[in-house]
Protein backbone atom coordinates (compact mmCIF):
# COMPACT_ATOMS: atom_id res chain seq x y z
CA UNK A 1 0.00 0.00 0.00
CA UNK A 2 1.57 3.43 -0.35
CA UNK A 3 0.85 6.41 2.03
CA UNK A 4 -0.08 5.74 5.47
CA UNK A 5 0.09 1.66 6.46
CA UNK A 6 -2.73 0.55 8.11
CA UNK A 7 -1.88 -1.90 10.92
CA UNK A 8 -3.42 -5.85 10.66
CA UNK A 9 -6.72 -6.25 12.13
CA UNK A 10 -7.96 -2.61 12.46
CA UNK A 11 -10.24 -2.98 9.46
CA UNK A 12 -12.09 -5.94 11.16
CA UNK A 13 -11.50 -4.56 14.91
CA UNK A 14 -13.55 -1.39 13.97
CA UNK A 15 -15.97 -2.99 11.09
CA UNK A 16 -16.91 -5.51 14.08
CA UNK A 17 -17.62 -2.54 16.28
CA UNK A 18 -19.96 -0.69 13.81
CA UNK A 19 -22.09 -4.14 13.35
CA UNK A 20 -22.54 -4.69 17.32
CA UNK A 21 -23.60 -1.19 17.42
CA UNK A 22 -25.78 -1.24 14.69
CA UNK A 23 -27.24 -4.56 16.02
CA UNK A 24 -27.50 -3.03 19.81
CA UNK A 25 -27.95 0.46 19.27
CA UNK A 26 -26.17 1.28 22.20
CA UNK A 27 -27.07 5.11 24.34
CA UNK A 28 -23.75 5.34 25.53
CA UNK A 29 -21.83 5.06 22.44
CA UNK A 30 -18.66 5.49 24.58
CA UNK A 31 -19.80 3.00 27.57
CA UNK A 32 -20.84 0.41 24.79
CA UNK A 33 -17.20 0.87 23.19
CA UNK A 34 -15.36 0.38 26.55
CA UNK A 35 -17.11 -2.60 27.17
CA UNK A 36 -17.20 -4.24 23.78
CA UNK A 37 -13.07 -3.66 23.58
CA UNK A 38 -12.77 -4.64 27.27
CA UNK A 39 -14.43 -7.98 26.46
CA UNK A 40 -12.56 -8.72 23.37
CA UNK A 41 -9.94 -8.04 25.29
CA UNK A 42 -11.02 -10.95 27.75
CA UNK A 43 -12.28 -13.22 25.15
CA UNK A 44 -8.48 -13.02 23.47
CA UNK A 45 -6.30 -13.88 26.46
CA UNK A 46 -5.17 -17.12 27.01
CA UNK A 47 -6.84 -18.75 29.31
CA UNK A 48 -5.69 -18.49 32.83
CA UNK A 49 -3.00 -15.94 31.44
CA UNK A 50 -2.69 -12.14 32.27
CA UNK A 51 -0.79 -10.64 29.44
CA UNK A 52 -3.49 -10.36 26.14
CA UNK A 53 -3.34 -12.92 23.43
CA UNK A 54 -2.46 -12.16 19.77
CA UNK A 55 -4.37 -11.56 16.86
CA UNK A 56 -7.88 -9.73 16.87
CA UNK A 57 -11.18 -11.44 17.80
CA UNK A 58 -13.89 -11.02 15.87
CA UNK A 59 -17.47 -9.68 17.57
CA UNK A 60 -19.53 -12.49 16.83
CA UNK A 61 -16.83 -15.26 16.48
CA UNK A 62 -16.66 -17.55 19.62
CA UNK A 63 -13.97 -16.72 21.92
CA UNK A 64 -11.03 -19.36 21.54
CA UNK A 65 -7.73 -20.46 23.64
CA UNK A 66 -4.47 -19.87 22.52
CA UNK A 67 -1.53 -20.87 24.22
CA UNK A 68 1.70 -18.50 23.45
CA UNK A 69 4.00 -21.33 22.08
CA UNK A 70 2.41 -23.77 19.84
CA UNK A 71 -1.31 -22.69 20.04
CA UNK A 72 -2.09 -26.49 20.44
CA UNK A 73 -5.55 -25.75 21.68
CA UNK A 74 -6.44 -23.81 18.63
CA UNK A 75 -4.99 -26.44 16.12
CA UNK A 76 -7.57 -29.03 16.29
CA UNK A 77 -11.05 -26.52 15.92
CA UNK A 78 -8.45 -24.79 12.73
CA UNK A 79 -7.73 -28.01 11.13
CA UNK A 80 -11.17 -28.56 11.09
CA UNK A 81 -11.88 -25.09 9.70
CA UNK A 82 -9.71 -25.86 6.89
CA UNK A 83 -11.45 -28.90 5.95
CA UNK A 84 -14.40 -27.08 6.20
CA UNK A 85 -12.94 -23.96 4.39
CA UNK A 86 -11.79 -26.83 1.86
CA UNK A 87 -15.19 -28.71 1.38
CA UNK A 88 -16.92 -25.10 0.89
CA UNK A 89 -13.87 -24.53 -2.25
CA UNK A 90 -14.75 -27.77 -3.54
CA UNK A 91 -18.12 -27.02 -3.47
CA UNK A 92 -17.29 -23.64 -4.83
CA UNK A 93 -14.86 -24.61 -7.53
CA UNK A 94 -11.45 -24.89 -6.17
CA UNK A 95 -9.49 -21.71 -7.57
CA UNK A 96 -7.43 -22.30 -10.17
CA UNK A 97 -3.87 -21.63 -10.36
CA UNK A 98 -3.53 -17.84 -10.19
CA UNK A 99 -5.41 -18.03 -7.21
CA UNK A 100 -3.53 -20.76 -5.33
CA UNK A 101 -3.37 -19.60 -1.96
CA UNK A 102 -0.69 -19.59 0.93
CA UNK A 103 -3.27 -19.87 3.89
CA UNK A 104 -1.56 -18.40 6.74
CA UNK A 105 -3.01 -17.40 10.26
CA UNK A 106 -4.57 -14.69 9.40
CA UNK A 107 -5.92 -15.59 7.01
CA UNK A 108 -7.48 -18.61 8.08
CA UNK A 109 -9.06 -16.13 11.20
CA UNK A 110 -10.36 -13.86 8.55
CA UNK A 111 -12.38 -16.88 6.88
CA UNK A 112 -13.57 -18.26 10.71
CA UNK A 113 -14.83 -14.52 10.99
CA UNK A 114 -16.30 -14.37 7.19
CA UNK A 115 -18.09 -18.32 8.25
CA UNK A 116 -19.40 -16.69 11.41
CA UNK A 117 -21.81 -14.25 9.52
CA UNK A 118 -23.51 -17.27 8.04
CA UNK A 119 -25.74 -16.08 4.96
CA UNK A 120 -28.91 -18.23 6.28
CA UNK A 121 -28.33 -17.20 9.61
CA UNK A 122 -28.15 -13.33 8.84
CA UNK A 123 -31.32 -13.65 6.81
CA UNK A 124 -33.71 -12.01 8.31
CA UNK A 125 -31.66 -10.42 10.96
CA UNK A 126 -32.77 -6.66 9.72
CA UNK A 127 -30.70 -5.20 12.75
CA UNK A 128 -27.45 -6.35 11.75
CA UNK A 129 -27.85 -4.51 8.38
CA UNK A 130 -25.36 -1.69 7.31
CA UNK A 131 -26.68 1.83 5.70
CA UNK A 132 -24.42 4.26 4.60
CA UNK A 133 -26.99 7.53 4.19
CA UNK A 134 -26.26 9.30 1.16
CA UNK A 135 -27.33 12.70 -0.61
CA UNK A 136 -29.12 12.00 -3.47
CA UNK A 137 -26.69 13.12 -6.04
CA UNK A 138 -25.03 10.06 -4.54
CA UNK A 139 -28.03 7.72 -4.89
CA UNK A 140 -28.31 8.59 -8.47
CA UNK A 141 -24.34 8.04 -9.19
CA UNK A 142 -24.84 4.93 -7.24
CA UNK A 143 -27.64 3.31 -9.12
CA UNK A 144 -26.19 4.35 -12.26
CA UNK A 145 -23.17 2.75 -11.61
CA UNK A 146 -24.73 -0.25 -10.46
CA UNK A 147 -27.56 -0.63 -13.29
CA UNK A 148 -24.70 -2.89 -15.73
CA UNK A 149 -23.44 -4.96 -12.46
CA UNK A 150 -23.82 -8.19 -13.63
CA UNK A 151 -23.46 -9.64 -9.91
CA UNK A 152 -26.67 -7.85 -9.55
CA UNK A 153 -28.19 -8.70 -12.10
CA UNK A 154 -30.35 -11.88 -10.22
CA UNK A 155 -31.30 -10.08 -7.15
CA UNK A 156 -34.48 -9.31 -6.23
CA UNK A 157 -35.82 -5.86 -5.89
CA UNK A 158 -35.55 -6.13 -1.52
CA UNK A 159 -31.77 -7.61 -2.08
CA UNK A 160 -30.70 -4.86 -4.44
CA UNK A 161 -32.05 -2.00 -2.28
CA UNK A 162 -29.98 -3.38 0.97
CA UNK A 163 -27.05 -3.98 -0.98
CA UNK A 164 -27.50 -0.09 -2.21
CA UNK A 165 -28.45 1.07 1.37
CA UNK A 166 -24.97 -1.00 2.33
CA UNK A 167 -22.78 0.64 0.06
CA UNK A 168 -20.71 3.54 0.91
CA UNK A 169 -18.42 6.28 -1.47
CA UNK A 170 -14.20 5.62 -1.53
CA UNK A 171 -12.86 8.77 -3.64
CA UNK A 172 -8.99 7.26 -4.59
CA UNK A 173 -6.12 8.81 -5.87
CA UNK A 174 -4.11 8.29 -9.17
CA UNK A 175 -1.24 5.64 -7.68
CA UNK A 176 -3.77 4.15 -5.02
CA UNK A 177 -3.75 0.76 -4.56
CA UNK A 178 -7.18 -0.38 -4.02
CA UNK A 179 -6.65 -3.81 -3.93
CA UNK A 180 -3.14 -5.56 -3.05
CA UNK A 181 -2.61 -9.04 -3.95
CA UNK A 182 -2.55 -11.58 -1.42
CA UNK A 183 -4.11 -9.45 1.03
CA UNK A 184 -7.41 -10.82 2.79
CA UNK A 185 -10.58 -9.25 1.17
CA UNK A 186 -12.57 -6.59 2.81
CA UNK A 187 -14.60 -5.12 0.15
CA UNK A 188 -16.00 -5.27 -3.43
CA UNK A 189 -16.01 -2.51 -5.55
CA UNK A 190 -17.71 -0.91 -8.48
CA UNK A 191 -16.20 1.75 -10.48
CA UNK A 192 -18.14 5.36 -10.29
CA UNK A 193 -15.14 6.82 -12.56
CA UNK A 194 -11.87 6.76 -13.06
CA UNK A 195 -9.45 4.19 -14.24
CA UNK A 196 -7.58 1.41 -12.88
CA UNK A 197 -4.69 -1.35 -13.71
CA UNK A 198 -4.98 -5.23 -13.12
CA UNK A 199 -1.46 -6.24 -12.10
CA UNK A 200 -0.99 -10.19 -11.28
CA UNK A 201 2.17 -11.61 -9.69
CA UNK A 202 3.94 -14.08 -12.33
CA UNK A 203 7.04 -15.26 -10.60
CA UNK A 204 6.95 -12.83 -7.83
CA UNK A 205 6.97 -9.52 -10.63
CA UNK A 206 3.59 -7.98 -11.01
CA UNK A 207 2.74 -8.00 -14.77
CA UNK A 208 -0.63 -5.85 -16.03
CA UNK A 209 -2.76 -8.20 -17.40
CA UNK A 210 -5.96 -5.89 -17.75
CA UNK A 211 -8.16 -2.64 -16.88
CA UNK A 212 -11.28 -0.83 -16.22
CA UNK A 213 -11.68 2.36 -17.81
CA UNK A 214 -14.72 4.15 -15.86
CA UNK A 215 -17.35 1.43 -15.37
CA UNK A 216 -16.73 -2.07 -14.02
CA UNK A 217 -16.71 -4.15 -10.70
CA UNK A 218 -13.76 -6.05 -8.91
CA UNK A 219 -12.79 -7.49 -5.68
CA UNK A 220 -15.75 -10.18 -5.61
CA UNK A 221 -13.47 -13.39 -5.70
CA UNK A 222 -11.60 -13.08 -2.41
CA UNK A 223 -15.16 -12.71 -0.72
CA UNK A 224 -17.30 -15.09 -2.54
CA UNK A 225 -14.60 -18.00 -2.25
CA UNK A 226 -12.39 -16.96 1.17
CA UNK A 227 -9.08 -16.74 -0.83
CA UNK A 228 -6.51 -13.92 -0.92
CA UNK A 229 -6.78 -10.82 -3.39
CA UNK A 230 -5.99 -12.60 -6.39
CA UNK A 231 -4.76 -9.17 -8.22
CA UNK A 232 -3.70 -5.74 -7.60
CA UNK A 233 -5.53 -3.10 -8.45
CA UNK A 234 -4.73 0.33 -8.73
CA UNK A 235 -6.14 3.30 -9.81
CA UNK A 236 -4.74 5.25 -13.06
CA UNK A 237 -6.09 8.23 -12.39
CA UNK A 238 -8.22 9.83 -9.89
CA UNK A 239 -11.30 8.36 -9.17
CA UNK A 240 -14.39 7.29 -6.97
CA UNK A 241 -15.74 3.74 -6.14
CA UNK A 242 -18.78 1.99 -4.45
CA UNK A 243 -17.49 -0.28 -1.47
CA UNK A 244 -19.72 -3.44 -0.41
CA UNK A 245 -18.47 -4.47 2.89
CA UNK A 246 -17.37 -8.83 3.08
CA UNK A 247 -20.63 -9.19 5.53
CA UNK A 248 -23.43 -8.02 3.24
CA UNK A 249 -21.41 -8.85 0.17
CA UNK A 250 -21.54 -12.56 1.78
CA UNK A 251 -25.01 -12.21 2.88
CA UNK A 252 -26.89 -11.66 -0.22
CA UNK A 253 -24.40 -11.91 -3.21
CA UNK A 254 -23.17 -15.37 -1.93
CA UNK A 255 -26.57 -16.59 -0.95
CA UNK A 256 -27.84 -15.63 -4.27
CA UNK A 257 -25.39 -17.66 -6.29
CA UNK A 258 -26.54 -20.63 -4.79
CA UNK A 259 -29.68 -20.09 -6.04
CA UNK A 260 -28.16 -19.45 -9.74
CA UNK A 261 -26.71 -22.62 -9.34
CA UNK A 262 -29.42 -24.50 -9.08
CA UNK A 263 -30.98 -22.55 -12.13
CA UNK A 264 -28.16 -22.40 -13.99
CA UNK A 265 -25.59 -25.62 -13.29
CA UNK A 266 -27.36 -28.10 -15.83
CA UNK A 267 -27.29 -25.33 -18.35
CA UNK A 268 -24.18 -24.39 -17.93
CA UNK A 269 -22.78 -28.31 -18.25
CA UNK A 270 -24.95 -28.84 -21.81
CA UNK A 271 -22.62 -26.19 -23.90
CA UNK A 272 -20.59 -27.95 -25.98
CA UNK A 273 -18.31 -24.73 -26.17
CA UNK A 274 -17.35 -24.94 -22.39
CA UNK A 275 -16.36 -28.76 -22.64
CA UNK A 276 -13.05 -28.39 -22.42
CA UNK A 277 -13.43 -26.57 -18.55
CA UNK A 278 -13.69 -28.68 -15.41
CA UNK A 279 -16.93 -29.19 -13.48
CA UNK A 280 -15.50 -26.92 -10.82
CA UNK A 281 -14.35 -24.40 -13.52
CA UNK A 282 -18.03 -24.40 -14.90
CA UNK A 283 -19.21 -23.78 -11.70
CA UNK A 284 -17.37 -20.40 -11.39
CA UNK A 285 -18.21 -19.68 -14.53
CA UNK A 286 -22.33 -20.00 -12.94
CA UNK A 287 -20.90 -17.69 -10.11
CA UNK A 288 -19.95 -14.53 -12.26
CA UNK A 289 -22.87 -14.61 -14.82
CA UNK A 290 -25.55 -12.27 -15.39
CA UNK A 291 -28.80 -12.67 -16.37
CA UNK A 292 -29.85 -9.75 -18.89
CA UNK A 293 -33.14 -9.62 -21.06
CA UNK A 294 -33.77 -7.89 -23.63
CA UNK A 295 -37.11 -6.78 -25.30
CA UNK A 296 -38.03 -7.05 -29.27
CA UNK A 297 -35.82 -5.44 -31.55
CA UNK A 298 -33.53 -4.08 -29.01
CA UNK A 299 -29.65 -3.54 -29.90
CA UNK A 300 -27.72 -5.84 -27.60
CA UNK A 301 -24.25 -5.08 -29.48
CA UNK A 302 -23.54 -2.45 -31.80
CA UNK A 303 -21.10 -2.80 -34.31
CA UNK A 304 -17.97 -0.47 -33.83
CA UNK A 305 -18.82 0.26 -29.77
CA UNK A 306 -16.03 -1.12 -27.62
CA UNK A 307 -16.67 -4.29 -26.00
CA UNK A 308 -17.10 -5.24 -22.44
CA UNK A 309 -19.07 -8.64 -21.95
CA UNK A 310 -19.56 -12.13 -23.46
CA UNK A 311 -23.09 -13.55 -24.31
CA UNK A 312 -24.59 -17.06 -24.46
CA UNK A 313 -28.40 -17.11 -25.09
CA UNK A 314 -30.65 -18.61 -22.60
CA UNK A 315 -34.14 -18.57 -24.39
CA UNK A 316 -35.20 -16.38 -27.51
CA UNK A 317 -33.65 -15.47 -30.92
CA UNK A 318 -30.27 -13.52 -31.58
CA UNK A 319 -29.97 -11.96 -35.25
CA UNK A 320 -26.18 -10.87 -36.30
CA UNK A 321 -25.86 -8.15 -38.81
CA UNK A 322 -23.24 -5.88 -40.79
CA UNK A 323 -23.34 -2.60 -41.76
CA UNK A 324 -22.80 -2.13 -45.42
CA UNK A 325 -19.96 -1.03 -47.01
CA UNK A 326 -19.44 2.42 -46.99
CA UNK A 327 -22.19 3.17 -45.72
CA UNK A 328 -21.26 4.38 -41.75
CA UNK A 329 -24.21 6.52 -41.61
CA UNK A 330 -26.48 3.17 -42.31
CA UNK A 331 -30.33 2.82 -40.59
CA UNK A 332 -30.32 -0.48 -38.85
CA UNK A 333 -32.93 -1.84 -41.34
CA UNK A 334 -29.91 -0.69 -43.87
CA UNK A 335 -27.84 -3.64 -42.15
CA UNK A 336 -27.17 -7.27 -43.73
CA UNK A 337 -28.14 -10.01 -41.80
CA UNK A 338 -25.38 -12.81 -41.39
CA UNK A 339 -26.40 -15.22 -38.66
CA UNK A 340 -28.80 -16.09 -36.08
CA UNK A 341 -28.48 -17.70 -33.04
CA UNK A 342 -30.75 -19.07 -30.70
CA UNK A 343 -30.87 -20.91 -27.07
CA UNK A 344 -27.33 -22.36 -25.96
CA UNK A 345 -25.36 -20.52 -28.31
CA UNK A 346 -22.57 -17.71 -28.05
CA UNK A 347 -21.87 -14.32 -29.49
CA UNK A 348 -19.63 -11.40 -28.59
CA UNK A 349 -16.32 -13.43 -28.36
CA UNK A 350 -14.76 -11.79 -31.38
CA UNK A 351 -14.13 -8.61 -29.97
CA UNK A 352 -12.74 -10.20 -26.42
CA UNK A 353 -10.83 -12.15 -28.13
CA UNK A 354 -9.14 -10.15 -30.96
CA UNK A 355 -9.38 -6.64 -29.03
CA UNK A 356 -11.02 -4.91 -31.13
CA UNK A 357 -14.16 -2.94 -31.47
CA UNK A 358 -17.44 -5.23 -32.16
CA UNK A 359 -17.32 -6.70 -35.74
CA UNK A 360 -21.50 -6.71 -36.45
CA UNK A 361 -24.31 -5.75 -34.52
CA UNK A 362 -26.94 -8.05 -32.62
CA UNK A 363 -30.69 -7.54 -32.06
CA UNK A 364 -32.91 -9.04 -30.04
CA UNK A 365 -35.71 -11.15 -32.16
CA UNK A 366 -38.42 -11.54 -29.40
CA UNK A 367 -37.73 -11.43 -26.27
CA UNK A 368 -34.48 -12.71 -25.49
CA UNK A 369 -32.87 -13.96 -22.35
CA UNK A 370 -29.01 -13.80 -22.23
CA UNK A 371 -26.29 -15.11 -19.42
CA UNK A 372 -23.50 -12.35 -19.65
CA UNK A 373 -19.85 -12.37 -18.57
CA UNK A 374 -17.91 -9.60 -17.93
CA UNK A 375 -14.29 -9.04 -20.00
CA UNK A 376 -11.85 -9.98 -16.97
CA UNK A 377 -14.25 -12.83 -16.32
CA UNK A 378 -13.93 -14.42 -19.94
CA UNK A 379 -9.91 -13.89 -19.90
CA UNK A 380 -10.02 -15.48 -16.36
CA UNK A 381 -12.17 -18.70 -16.77
CA UNK A 382 -12.65 -19.32 -20.63
CA UNK A 383 -9.03 -19.78 -21.28
CA UNK A 384 -9.77 -23.46 -22.29
CA UNK A 385 -12.31 -22.98 -24.63
CA UNK A 386 -9.85 -20.61 -26.37
CA UNK A 387 -9.21 -23.13 -29.23
CA UNK A 388 -13.07 -23.65 -29.98
CA UNK A 389 -13.68 -20.10 -30.00
CA UNK A 390 -10.80 -19.31 -32.03
CA UNK A 391 -11.82 -22.63 -34.63
CA UNK A 392 -15.22 -21.18 -34.72
CA UNK A 393 -14.12 -17.37 -35.65
CA UNK A 394 -11.63 -19.19 -38.52
CA UNK A 395 -14.91 -19.98 -39.81
CA UNK A 396 -16.88 -17.21 -39.93
CA UNK A 397 -14.84 -15.80 -43.26
CA UNK A 398 -16.29 -19.09 -45.03
CA UNK A 399 -19.64 -18.69 -44.00
CA UNK A 400 -19.94 -15.75 -45.53
CA UNK A 401 -18.63 -16.88 -48.30
CA UNK A 402 -21.30 -19.34 -48.23
CA UNK A 403 -23.67 -16.70 -47.43
CA UNK A 404 -22.94 -14.31 -50.07
CA UNK A 405 -20.92 -16.02 -52.85
CA UNK A 406 -18.43 -13.48 -54.08
CA UNK A 407 -20.48 -10.73 -53.60
CA UNK A 408 -19.45 -10.28 -49.96
CA UNK A 409 -17.42 -6.72 -50.07
CA UNK A 410 -20.95 -5.55 -49.30
CA UNK A 411 -20.44 -5.51 -45.76
CA UNK A 412 -18.24 -3.58 -43.88
CA UNK A 413 -16.18 -5.91 -42.26
CA UNK A 414 -13.28 -3.60 -41.12
CA UNK A 415 -15.00 -2.42 -37.48
P1 LIG B 1 -10.20 -10.36 -5.65
O1 LIG B 1 -11.12 -10.26 -4.49
O2 LIG B 1 -9.34 -11.53 -5.77
C1 LIG B 1 -8.61 -8.72 -6.87
O3 LIG B 1 -9.28 -9.05 -5.67
C2 LIG B 1 -9.63 -8.61 -7.97
O4 LIG B 1 -9.13 -8.36 -9.26
C3 LIG B 1 -10.36 -9.93 -8.15
O5 LIG B 1 -11.10 -10.21 -6.98
C4 LIG B 1 -11.12 -9.67 -9.43
O6 LIG B 1 -12.29 -8.97 -9.17
C5 LIG B 1 -10.16 -8.72 -10.17
N1 LIG B 1 -7.40 -12.65 -12.16
C6 LIG B 1 -7.82 -12.43 -10.91
N2 LIG B 1 -8.52 -11.37 -10.50
C7 LIG B 1 -8.84 -10.46 -11.43
C8 LIG B 1 -8.44 -10.62 -12.76
C9 LIG B 1 -7.68 -11.76 -13.12
N3 LIG B 1 -8.92 -9.57 -13.45
C10 LIG B 1 -9.58 -8.81 -12.60
N4 LIG B 1 -9.54 -9.32 -11.37
N5 LIG B 1 -7.20 -12.01 -14.41
C11 LIG B 1 -7.16 -10.98 -15.43
C12 LIG B 1 -8.23 -11.05 -16.46
C13 LIG B 1 -8.23 -9.83 -17.34
C14 LIG B 1 -6.58 -13.30 -14.75
C15 LIG B 1 -5.09 -13.17 -14.72
C16 LIG B 1 -4.37 -14.47 -14.91
P1 LIG C 1 -18.17 -9.35 -31.52
O1 LIG C 1 -17.62 -9.18 -30.17
O2 LIG C 1 -17.38 -8.80 -32.65
C1 LIG C 1 -20.49 -9.12 -32.67
O3 LIG C 1 -19.64 -8.75 -31.57
C2 LIG C 1 -20.59 -10.63 -32.70
O4 LIG C 1 -21.30 -11.21 -33.79
C3 LIG C 1 -19.21 -11.22 -32.87
O5 LIG C 1 -18.41 -10.92 -31.76
C4 LIG C 1 -19.55 -12.67 -33.11
O6 LIG C 1 -19.83 -13.30 -31.90
C5 LIG C 1 -20.86 -12.57 -33.89
N1 LIG C 1 -18.31 -11.81 -38.32
C6 LIG C 1 -18.19 -11.21 -37.15
N2 LIG C 1 -18.94 -11.49 -36.07
C7 LIG C 1 -19.80 -12.46 -36.20
C8 LIG C 1 -19.97 -13.13 -37.41
C9 LIG C 1 -19.17 -12.78 -38.53
N3 LIG C 1 -20.92 -14.01 -37.21
C10 LIG C 1 -21.34 -13.91 -35.94
N4 LIG C 1 -20.68 -12.96 -35.31
N5 LIG C 1 -19.23 -13.35 -39.79
C11 LIG C 1 -18.64 -12.62 -40.93
C12 LIG C 1 -17.18 -12.65 -40.99
C13 LIG C 1 -16.60 -11.55 -41.83
C14 LIG C 1 -19.86 -14.64 -40.01
C15 LIG C 1 -20.97 -14.62 -41.02
C16 LIG C 1 -21.80 -15.83 -41.00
Amino acid sequence: MSGIEIPAGLTELLQGFTVEVLRQRPADLLDFALQHFGRLQRESRPKGAAAPGRGVNFAREPARAESEDGEEEEEEEEEEEEEEEEEQQQQAGAPGAFTAPVINRFTRRASVCAEAYNPDEEEDDAESRIIHPKTDDQRNRLQEACKDILLFKNLDPEQMSQVLDAMFEKLVKEGEHVIDQGDDGDNFYVIDRGTYDIYVKCDGVGRCVGNYDNRGSFGELALMYNTPRAATITATSPGALWGLDRVTFRRIIVKNNAKKRKMYESFIESLPFLKSLEVSERLKVVDVIGTKVYKDGEQIIAQGDSADSFFIIESGEVKISMKRKNKQEVEENDAIEIARYSRGQYFGELALVTNKPRAASAHAVGTVKCLAMDVQAFERLLGPCMDIMKRNIANYEEQLVALFGTNMDIVDSTA
